[in-house]
């Protein structure tokens, strides 16, 4: 089984694959799934409502990530993925999938999502040529030890303190975000973790292309206020 190697000409001009991709749809990364909204009556309704106003907002990208304690599986993940889909197209946004690549190609999501730990991205790429693919980097030492070449762009992370992933790693600072990009002029970076309004210029400043952000926009009271202020920068 070889494994996708993407000729030196095609890595140079990042050419042959995320055709609709630009780095702009950085700027404002909303990632949420059900467990995001566990202390409501209906995490669904309620996370579907808050995706919706998100949109509309307008956020840049997409992720669904439906995963942790109180997650949906099996069908009931399916049906969910295809109304968030659905949201996504409505408002022409890039519907991205965590994780879960069989979801993501029975849906045909216009990208993916993966962490170190997920499937290599050698297979990911193999897989999906011409989707949009993220990676989750968390030091210039995983950075050096992964094929980011592969990658359209690189998570950052986690910036500061987070409540919304059980197992994330100690927060790195804006600082953390300075050292990547020092690494890489070039490369596609988007900042995660802690993330609010407040701290987005200084993320920015530090070399990320944009925020993705769980809690600030899924907690918010005002869904459509924060991701305009997000926006600002
Ligand atoms: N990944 P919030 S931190 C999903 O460091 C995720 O890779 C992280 O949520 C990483 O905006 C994180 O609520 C959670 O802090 C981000």
């Amino acid at each position: 089984n070889a494994l996708y190697r993407m000729s030196d000409e095609d890595v140079k001009t990042r050419k042959n694959w995320h055709m609709t991709f630009n780095r702009e749809q950085l700027g404002v990364y909303f990632i949420c799934g059900t467990q995001d909204f566990k202390e409501t009556d209906n995490s669904e309704t309620a996370a579907l409502r808050c995706i919706e106003m998100a949109l509309q907002a307008g956020i840049t990208m997409f992720q669904l990530r439906e995963k942790g304690v109180g997650s949906l599986k099996g069908a009931a993940k399916v049906s969910f993925a295809k109304k968030v889909q659905e949201l996504c197209e409505t408002y022409q946004v890039p519907f991205i999938m965590n994780d879960d690549m069989d979801l993501a190609e029975e849906l045909d999501a216009d990208g993916v999502h993966i962490g170190q730990d997920d499937d290599p991205i050698e297979l990911v790429r193999q897989r999906f040529p011409n989707k949009i693919i993220g990676l989750s980097i968390h030091s210039p030492e995983e950075y050096a030890d992964s094929q980011v070449e592969l990658a359209d762009y690189i998570g950052v992370g986690p910036v500061y303190g987070t409540q919304s992933k059980g197992d994330a790693k100690a927060p790195i600072g804006p600082e953390g975000i300075q050292a990547v990009r020092n690494v890489d002029a070039e490369i596609p970076i988007v900042a995660i973790g802690g993330i609010t309004v407040e701290t987005t210029a200084t993320i920015r400043e530090h070399g990320a292309d944009g925020v993705s952000i769980i809690s600030a926009i899924t907690k918010a009271n005002d869904v459509a206020k924060v991701v305009k202020g997000f926006k600002k920068f």
